[in-house]
């Protein structure tokens, strides 16, 4: 039995988990209230003082943290231990204002790529596979994660890192790769690029681990397809340690928090009110187990839904639906919420690749919405008359699913840019005039 299949841990009673998360749940809250002044300010301004807190029961009394308040302690602010203790820093990817870093002790990264390890065992994963991790190496979590997991799993590990896609597949079919690891949009356009190459045949890939953005069901099968492998999804945030937070088993009917070392709540966006397992709000986090930069009550934007139910996996582990949009991800227009994962499902459904970039704009006070999808290979031999009738069909698909009109454009094969790490859906015109 693999040892990072830990059934002990992972298939242990609910009471149990919840014995392991109270005992450490108390260690952290008085570990925060010692060292990082933020969480001692917020803990007194809402009246509570860590022998509040003798077990997650007691969790809701603490206030929440958010991104802002990691912009506002930049950089060493949430620091809970010396810097001379810590061994590595990761950053998040945002593109607008102060990027969020994290710190880990060594500590924190063994249990980090112990998650890692986890998510990749339940992928299948043995010494006996080539893991190929063509997430971004860097700053980035997706590829030091995944190659530390990889490592202690004992796989042969090869750390390409993104991009150079001859080079991939170069190596993956000179070596064997057995498994990747990549973003879903990379996984997707890896999959066309062999099938391009005629190199289908010796591609002996057997299971893909594919996080950090959102992607549908649709996209999966079209993977698993073209890919001939099991797709498998994994979800993490930099700020709570990268990927592994959790993880698919192989029922794939959601992904596996790792609640030994985080514990998940699920809140209402406006209220701040807990919800019930069974119902849909944004995710928070608290860390337990990290020492350098442990985050209380963090609220991630992610929209999902948290379920207890039996796994026939026999992990007892709290499972997590695939992030149903952020918060933060959700498009008003017109004053109806648009997910651009709505969107995908009806390109998929129709037959389109993963390809599309949808376009908001605002032209005389009135948002507009555009979706670019590419025409199919086949596609592209078709008449105007042709292809202005599969355009209307997609129209009339979109309203049924968004309840507004969306243009629909279809352009040529390859017209939209690729992406080799998370792929870049929607373009939204209307921030560059609110600058
Ligand atoms: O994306 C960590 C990661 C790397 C996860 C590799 C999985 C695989 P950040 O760059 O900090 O970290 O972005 C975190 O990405 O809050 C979600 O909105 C989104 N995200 C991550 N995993 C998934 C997923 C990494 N499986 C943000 N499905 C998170 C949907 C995901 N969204």
């Amino acid at each position: 039995m693999e040892k990072y299949y830990q059934p002990e841990i992972e298939c242990a009673s609910r009471e149990q988990i919840r014995a392991w998360q109270s005992e450490r749940l108390k260690k952290q809250v008085q570990n925060v209230w010692d060292n990082v002044p933020m969480y001692r300010e917020r803990m007194k301004e809402s009246g509570v003082e860590p022998g509040d807190i003798q077990s997650v029961d007691d969790l809701h009394k603490l206030p929440f943290i958010t991104k802002d308040d990691l912009r506002d302690n930049y950089p060493f602010g949430l620091m809970a231990r010396p810097k001379s203790e810590c061994v590595r820093i990761q950053s998040t990817s945002g593109t607008t204002g102060r990027r969020v870093v994290a710190f880990y002790t060594q500590h924190d990264l063994d249990l980090w790529e112990e998650c890692c390890a986890r998510a990749l065992v339940a992928a299948g994963a043995t010494k006996e596979d080539v893991c190929q991790v063509s997430y971004g190496y860097g700053l980035f979590t997706g590829g030091p994660g995944l190659n530390g997991g990889s490592h202690k799993v004992g796989c042969l590990t090869l750390p390409m890192s993104s991009g150079n896609t001859d080079r991939q597949i170069q190596f993956m079919t000179d070596l064997g790769t057995t498994i990747i690891c990549c973003t879903p949009s990379y996984a997707a356009y890896l999959a066309e690029s062999i099938i391009e190459r005629g190199v289908r045949d010796q591609v002996h890939l057997k299971a893909g681990i594919f996080g950090a953005e959102a992607w549908t069901e649709e996209m999966r099968h079209d993977i698993e397809e073209k890919l001939g492998l099991k797709a498998y999804d994994i979800y993490g945030l930099t700020e709570i340690s990268g990927p592994g937070v959790s993880f698919e088993c192989s029922e794939q009917t959601g992904m596996h928090v790792n609640e030994d070392h985080f514990i998940p709540e699920v809140i209402n966006p406006i209220t701040g009110e807990v919800l019930p397992d069974g119902e849909k709000g944004e995710l928070v986090f608290t860390s337990i187990t990290k020492e350098a930069f442990p985050l209380m009550r963090y609220r991630t934007r992610d929209i999902c839904i948290l379920s207890r139910e039996k796994c026939s996996c026999g992990r007892t582990h709290v499972k997590m639906t695939k992030p149903l949009g952020r918060s933060d991800d959700m498009l008003i227009v017109k004053g109806v919420n648009v997910f651009p994962s709505q969107i995908e499902t009806v390109l998929m459904n129709k037959g389109y690749p993963a390809n599309y970039q949808i376009i908001v704009d605002r032209v005389n006070n009135s948002d507009t919405i555009e979706v670019q999808v590419e025409m199919t290979a086949e596609m592209f031999s078709d008449s105007l008359s042709a292809v202005s009738s599969k355009e209307k069909e997609l129209v009339d698909a979109l309203k049924a699913m968004l309840g507004i009109y969306a243009k629909v454009k279809l352009v040529n094969p390859k017209a939209i840019q690729r992406s080799e790490g998370k792929a870049v859906r929607v373009i939204d015109k209307r921030n560059l005039y609110q600058q």
